[in-house]
């Protein structure tokens, strides 16, 4: 840009060097001209040279003051947005739209801006003349269900550590204030998130409360708007957790908050000693996390308990289960004696013992259940001895086969307290807090189904933002020239819809006796090799496939997809539970009992996602999105980089786009020449009738030639510089006429 136009205090955008693909053009104020280069400030008030090549334009107005809506950045760019977000942040304004989706900075401090007068204030008043807020999402949603009877739902997304739980939290506590009476039920539906936090959430590196499941809240409401019950749906608990951890992550919380908060005699009861005795807890090396209190969190999570019934006998249940747990983490195997082949035996008697009276087994069922293995084969059984590895993999599949079925438990037993809905009410409204893309060095099954659920939320995104308004422009009868628009249809159809997809082919692989992580990725390449969002691996050494994500490429390792896949639980251990004296555990293995072929994890997933996706396509959606600001978790830091990915990978773009290449702007006709009348002469009120034909004087006299507006059967569509223009000719009108307190109708006709 030439150096003549750059003046002291304008705010302009330049081009950073470093080439980063996440390092886009910085906004900053003109602080020093010099002649070939200025000093700028950016939003971080930090002061840097800029060369004159590097700058590229001026920012658009709105830009520099920043607005609630991106909708209304004049510039609609990467750049722009990132700015806006930035800028805002700096301020502790967390919030900010883009039309109806909201976009929530993770403050990682205590704001202000919770309290229940502000609840009161949102409620009350119009949200339009609210700042941007969470609330506001809560509001929206509750009036539009009152209003309309038609159901919610409110998506949130974002990755790990950005606020999704949070938010799920504040809308709750919205709604629960909102619909008036406090009642038991109510108090039970927030009571049930210390248990699910206790027993789903965990210290990972990320996020020191990090949910290791989704879940989707599903509130009924009664004809007078109060809440009368809920449902929550669960999916995908990491269940590795119980038997391994990274560095600097922790096991499930409940433990660690049983050890401290149990009483005395309770734990010698247990066998119970401190965390630090339990394999199954010092896999990351960390014991504490930073801010929890593990024993007052064990009396509120008691008390949760009593809220939702759970009787002292499945409370004491709980912990002999959950203490089973780590004393099975401790058995060691060793070699045994036989000659023939390789067999193995449990290290230590004395924890054997402890471990049957604790799950009320025999302690020689035990071993077998743990040592050996039958294996069925046309019709005959043999059993066979298992080495010391594959013995201690049995004692982890068994122990995390234990917590996976107590934590489909406890939430059943929740459901069973808060959902006895009566009767048909009003309607509900959902609140899913789900697990966002994700794409690490090392991606496996998991992420898979992570990223497949991601998909279907995606499509569902797109096709509530862009189809509704072409639909709506269709409905309306007006000309939408196609823009383009990243629809990710072949994606979905590729992992699950086409013949022999990919979690079909991973399925039938997992189904066949003879099915390796290797057969299964070779019969992938060949089935999916031309598929434009299939992408092979560089080397055909390597053990993976990669699908092109709306979000990005991600390479998938598959070395234990088909174990993970299977979540294989053997006959054997499940005989040796259903033989079990201890009521808790033969319950909640009982499902499992009917099952004839039990199903993979996968097709469970499916299933649960599928439903989940025909719930929320019969709700009127809103969308929250969690962005990370930094990975310090500390407030104020601003990561551009980290932003940028999160904003991209959220889908964010599109809407703004969709919106923009659009008529942002809409009025009925009587509302048009209600509020534009004064605009053009002769135009009569809007009671008189005529208003297509008002409004279409109107724009004829007042915008440009060349302007694109339309009108449809029942609105004007308008862009907004044209809408900037028609409100700022009234501005200056208004101005004019009302300090002579005229009459304004009387005076222009
Ligand atoms: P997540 O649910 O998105 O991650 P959380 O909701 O657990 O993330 O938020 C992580 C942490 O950020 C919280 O424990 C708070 O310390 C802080 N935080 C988030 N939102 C706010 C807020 N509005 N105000 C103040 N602090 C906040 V994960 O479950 O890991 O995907 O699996
Ligand atoms: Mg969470």
């Amino acid at each position: 840009m030439a150096n003549q136009k750059l003046m002291l205090g304008d705010y302009i955008w330049a081009k950073q060097l470093s080439g980063d693909e996440f390092d886009i053009p910085i906004g900053g104020k003109i602080v020093a001209v010099e002649s070939s280069r200025v000093k700028i400030q950016d939003d971080d008030q930090k002061e840097m040279y800029i060369s004159n090549q590097q700058v590229l334009k001026n920012m658009h107005v709105s830009s520099i003051k920043g607005v609630e809506d991106m909708i209304n950045l004049g510039d609609l760019q990467e750049y722009a947005i990132l700015r806006n977000l930035h800028k805002r942040y700096k301020e502790k304004l967390i919030y900010t739209y883009t039309g109806s989706m909201l976009i929530a900075i993770n403050p990682y401090e205590l704001l202000p801006i919770y309290t229940n007068a502000l609840i009161k204030e949102y409620r009350n008043q119009n949200t339009e003349d609210l700042l941007p807020h969470i609330f506001a999402i809560g509001d929206n949603s509750y009036s539009n269900l009152k209003n309309s009877a038609k159901d919610q739902c409110i998506v949130i997304s974002g990755e790990s550590g950005a606020g999704k739980t949070e938010s799920t939290k504040l809308i709750l506590q919205y709604l629960a204030s909102a619909s008036g009476q406090h009642s038991w039920v109510e108090q039970q539906i927030l009571e049930a998130n210390p248990i699910l936090e206790a027993f789903g959430n965990a210290k990972t590196v990320r996020n020191d409360n990090s949910s290791r499941f989704g879940k989707y809240i599903d509130i009924k409401f009664n004809k007078n708007g109060n809440i009368e019950g809920a449902k929550i749906e669960q999916y995908l608990l990491e269940k590795s957790r119980i038997v391994s951890q990274n560095e600097g992550e922790r096991n499930y919380h409940i433990f660690y908050s049983m050890l401290a908060g149990l009483p005395k005699e309770k734990k010698k009861q247990l066998d119970l000693l401190d965390a630090n005795n339990y394999e199954y807890l010092r896999g990351g090396k960390v014991l504490t996390c930073d801010g929890r209190n593990e024993a007052s969190e064990f009396s509120d999570i008691m008390a949760a308990f009593k809220v939702l019934n759970f009787t002292e006998k499945e409370m004491s249940d709980i912990w002999c289960l959950l203490s089973s747990i780590l004393h099975v983490g401790n058995i060691r195997f060793r070699s045994g004696a036989s000659s023939h082949s390789e067999t193995s035996e449990i290290a230590d008697q004395g924890l054997n013992e402890k471990i049957s009276k604790l799950l009320g087994v025999n302690k020689f069922d035990l071993t077998v259940a743990l040592t050996k293995r039958t294996i069925y084969a046309s019709g005959d059984q043999v059993v066979a001895n298992l080495s010391k590895e594959f013995a201690s993999d049995s004692r982890n599949a068994f122990a995390k086969g234990i917590y996976g079925q107590l934590f489909i438990f406890i939430v059943d037993k929740i459901n069973s307290a808060i959902s006895q809905v009566k009767g048909r009410g009003r309607g509900s409204i959902g609140v899913l807090d789900i697990f966002g893309f994700e794409n690490f060095n090392l991606n496996s099954f998991e992420q898979l189904c992570i990223n497949y659920a991601n998909e279907s939320l995606q499509q569902f995104f797109v096709q509530h933002i862009f189809k509704m308004e072409q639909e709506y422009y269709t409905k309306e009868g007006i000309n939408w020239s196609n823009i383009s628009f990243i629809d990710n249809q072949q994606v979905l159809n590729l992992l699950a819809v086409k013949p022999l997809n990919v979690f079909a082919l991973i399925d039938e692989e997992s189904k066949f006796p003879n099915g390796t992580d290797f057969s299964m990725l070779s019969k992938m390449h060949k089935q999916h090799s031309s598929h434009e969002s299939y992408l092979k691996p560089k080397s055909d050494m390597t053990p993976s496939f990669g699908i092109q994500h709306f979000a990005g490429g991600v390479f998938y390792d598959t070395p234990g997809f088909l174990e993970k896949n299977r979540d294989s639980f053997s006959q054997d251990l499940k005989n040796l539970v259903l033989s079990s004296r201890n009521d808790l555990l033969k319950d909640i293995f009982k499902s499992e009992q009917n099952a004839k072929m039990k199903k993979t994890l996968s097709s469970q997933f499916r299933t649960s996602l599928e439903m989940l996706m025909n719930a929320l396509n019969a709700c009127h959606p809103f969308f929250v999105r969690c962005i990370k600001p930094n990975e310090f978790k500390k407030p104020q830091i601003f990561d551009r980089a980290l932003c940028t990915r999160q904003l991209r990978y959220s889908g964010m773009m599109e809407t703004a786009k969709i919106r923009q290449a659009g008529y942002p702007i809409r009025y009925s006709y009587i509302e048009f020449v209600d509020r534009f009348r004064y605009l053009a002469k002769g135009i009569p009120p809007s009671t008189k009738g005529g208003c297509r034909s008002s409004a279409e004087n109107i724009c004829k006299a007042v915008l440009e030639k060349r302007s694109d507006y339309q009108f449809g059967n029942t609105k004007v569509f308008l862009k907004h510089q044209d809408n900037e223009k028609l409100e700022e000719l009234r501005r200056s009108i208004l101005d004019r006429y009302c300090r002579y307190k005229l009459d304004l109708y009387e005076f222009i006709l």
